[in-house]
């Protein structure tokens, strides 16, 4: 396969612990990927615009308790609320690099004890629709779990280098994933 008839726009995902520099580095690769000439936009999850988001915010922010199957499940929602706009955004050649993802879904409800095998599936299923998780022997859990789930499209960057150097590498990164979603790769699911 291949040709300019698949060229789209590639998912450049940003996932790790809490304050390890997503949000820096995120905007940072779209203002880079602009400025060479390429269209990007900046995503994030939680979405707290959404109605769904709005409930995900009050939970981690501690004004409001909901199981953790709940919360799994709405942090679930609040992606599939964007998946069909993500869908034609990547089609129309847009490259979107997405601050947290499905990965975060599984690796933070995990590290609260739910089944691992449960949240992958949850995360994939649509129609239900100082914050809580900032707490160190927590995120050693969720890092535990990421080492679980990283798969062949993963690339890692320590997140304790100098900001230029993080920088410098994920541009790199994503600029060979974005020439090889131009030459063609069709799009399909991060997990089946
Ligand atoms: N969550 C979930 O449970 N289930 C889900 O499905 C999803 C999420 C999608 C909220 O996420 C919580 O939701 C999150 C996971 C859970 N809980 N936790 N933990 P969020 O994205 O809204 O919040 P966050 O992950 O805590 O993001 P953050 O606080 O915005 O951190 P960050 O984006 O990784 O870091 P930053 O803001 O870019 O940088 C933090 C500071 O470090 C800042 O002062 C920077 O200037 C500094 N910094 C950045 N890089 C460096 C380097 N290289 N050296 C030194 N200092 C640096």
């Amino acid at each position: 396969r291949g040709g300019k008839e698949d060229s789209r726009g590639a998912l450049v995902v940003l996932e790790g612990l809490d304050r390890c520099g997503k949000t820096t580095q995120s905007t940072r690769l779209v203002a880079n990927l602009e400025r060479l000439g390429h269209s990007a936009e900046l995503w994030r999850f939680p979405d707290r615009t959404t109605s769904v988001g709005q409930m995900i915010s009050s939970y981690l922010s501690n004004k409001s308790q909901l199981d953790d199957h709940t919360i799994h499940l709405l942090f679930s929602a609040n992606r599939w609320e964007k998946r069909s706009l993500m869908e034609s955004k990547l089609k129309s050649g847009i490259t979107l690099v997405v601050d947290r993802y499905s990965y975060s879904g599984v690796a933070f409800s995990s590290a609260k004890g739910l089944d691992i095998e449960w949240c992958k599936k949850a995360a994939e299923r649509g129609g239900y629709g100082g914050e809580r998780y900032e707490q160190l022997e927590f995120q050693k859990k969720v890092g535990q779990n990421y080492q679980v789930l990283r798969g062949p499209t993963w690339k890692i960057i320590d997140a304790c280098s100098p900001m230029e150097d993080i920088e410098e590498q994920l541009q790199n990164m994503a600029l060979d994933c974005v020439k090889t979603c131009q030459e063609g790769i069709p799009l399909s699911c991060l997990w089946s």
